[in-house]
């Protein structure tokens, strides 16, 4: 059982936050989520107090070192996720991203950067299985 930190766009927009959802709890079928708040849908990008801003970097920060692997939906795009994967990068944690390609152009510095497991899909319902290969429960 692994602990997997989903990262997924809050303030840089909730138009995926029911396919974040939906992987979330694909990936708790099998495995822990620290982040399972990323996907609930009634927090809206412009909720949170800017004095609550410290802690969430702390929080979130502590659980990406926690964490033994990433998982991030891209194709909204959000400065905190690009924050959260450079992160992850830096600790040595695996990182794999998702992106629609008919929807998205993700950014050079994601695709290019060697480090990341990049996974394009043109329909959502590819994720999941794409999801267990990960967890190594296909
Ligand atoms: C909610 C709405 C606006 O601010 C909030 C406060 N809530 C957050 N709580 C926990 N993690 C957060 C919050 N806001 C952003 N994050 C982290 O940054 C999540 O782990 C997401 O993966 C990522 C989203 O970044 P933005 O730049 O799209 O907000």
């Amino acid at each position: 059982m692994s602990k997997v930190y989903f990262a997924g766009s809050i303030r840089g927009g909730r138009a995926d936050a029911e396919l974040y959802r939906q992987m979330i709890e694909h990936i708790q079928k099998t495995d822990v989520v620290l982040t399972e708040h990323v996907g609930n849908l009634t927090l809206s990008k412009t909720e949170g107090l800017p004095n609550r801003d410290v802690a969430i970097y702390e929080q979130d920060t502590a659980w990406l070192r926690e964490s033994e692997l990433v998982i991030a939906e891209c194709t909204t795009p959000s400065l905190g996720v690009g924050y959260e994967l450079a992160y992850a990068e830096k600790f040595g944690k695996p990182v794999h991203i998702f992106y629609n390609k008919r929807r998205a152009n993700l950014s050079a510095m994601l695709s290019g950067d060697k480090a990341f497991h990049v996974h394009p899909y043109t329909d959502a319902n590819e994720v999941f299985p794409l999801i267990d290969k990960i967890l190594g429960n296909d």
